[in-house]
């Protein structure tokens, strides 16, 4: 297979995040407890990504001019998982060991799986890596491109700001960050004095948008304008809903990790079905 494109139309992207969320649920109701509300805050991000703007090939994941996506929270990993599985990266039989002993798929941090760059998890370490290839890779003068997803708990350490300095400083339009911007962290609402947190990242000298992080064609959108090689590192910064699709959990006041009976998963699945797309083409 020659390493490819993937351009899908927005009705097939809305499936795509669908499918994703399906996934997650699953895995997440399969264990009966995980991060996985925030991971459905960003389904919408990653359809985008790995249904339209990233070039890969999941029969190739080491092709060299591959674009380069880490997920720096490692305890999204149910997203990640979601989207290598419905990429082709993953076996889909193997989602249901989300969590298990002796699973490749902890529910926090990442094991060496095909189509995972880094080993995300300790927080505020994703951006600076992030940095560091996209430097290599222009100095390879290759055609691969580096985007990073980087939380608003993230953006309260000291080493994501550093990131985002040197970034500016070496010129890298090569990578884009992605910023999931939810509103909460561990215990609760995100309470540092972060906003305006898109005028701060654009004063680091970046080239920074703020958008719906649940409008998928504003992701889209979005993704297209940081394109641009102007010799300025691109940001989105995309406020999010965790628990997007399912209203029960978007509403849920501690959300971080979940973990319920049988019955409520099964309530939430119920409103993710209710919520599903009307156009299917995937
Ligand atoms: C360096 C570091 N400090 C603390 C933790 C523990 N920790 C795991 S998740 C989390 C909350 C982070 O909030 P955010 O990244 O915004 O994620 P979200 O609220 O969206 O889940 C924390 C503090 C960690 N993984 N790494």
């Amino acid at each position: 297979m020659t390493p490819v494109e993937h351009a899908g139309d927005l009705a097939t992207l809305r499936e795509r995040a669908y499918r994703l969320r399906v996934a997650m649920l699953s895995m997440a109701s399969g264990k009966g407890e995980g991060y996985v509300a925030q991971g459905l805050g960003i389904a919408d991000c990653l359809a985008a990504l790995y249904f339209h703007e990233m070039r890969y090939d999941a029969s190739q994941p080491e092709w060299p001019d591959r674009d380069r996506f880490l997920l720096s929270t490692g305890h999204y990993s149910i997203a990640m998982y979601a989207v290598l599985a419905e990429a082709g990266y993953l076996d889909a039989n193997e989602l249901p060991t989300y969590g298990l002993n002796g699973s490749r798929l902890p529910m926090s941090t990442f094991d060496d799986l095909p189509g995972i760059e880094i080993v995300g998890g300790s927080l505020g370490q994703g951006l600076g890596q992030a940095v560091g290839m996209a430097v290599g890779l222009r100095i390879d003068a290759g055609p691969a491109r580096v985007f990073c997803e980087v939380s608003d708990g993230e953006l309260q350490e000291g080493s994501t700001w550093e990131a985002l300095m040197s970034a500016a400083t070496f010129g890298c339009d090569n990578l884009v960050a992605l910023f999931d911007c939810n509103g909460v962290q561990a215990d609760g609402a995100v309470h540092v004095a972060l906003e305006p947190v898109a005028d701060k990242i654009s004063a680091f000298g970046w080239d920074t948008v703020e958008i719906d992080g649940n409008d998928i064609e504003a992701v889209v959108d979005a993704l297209a304008g940081a394109r641009a090689t102007d010799g300025r590192p691109k940001a989105i910064v995309m406020r999010t809903t965790p628990g997007f699709g399912i209203p029960s959990l978007m509403r849920r006041e501690r959300a971080h990790f979940v973990r319920i009976p049988d019955d409520e998963w099964q309530v939430m699945r119920q409103e993710l079905e209710a919520g599903r797309p009307e156009v299917s083409r995937v």
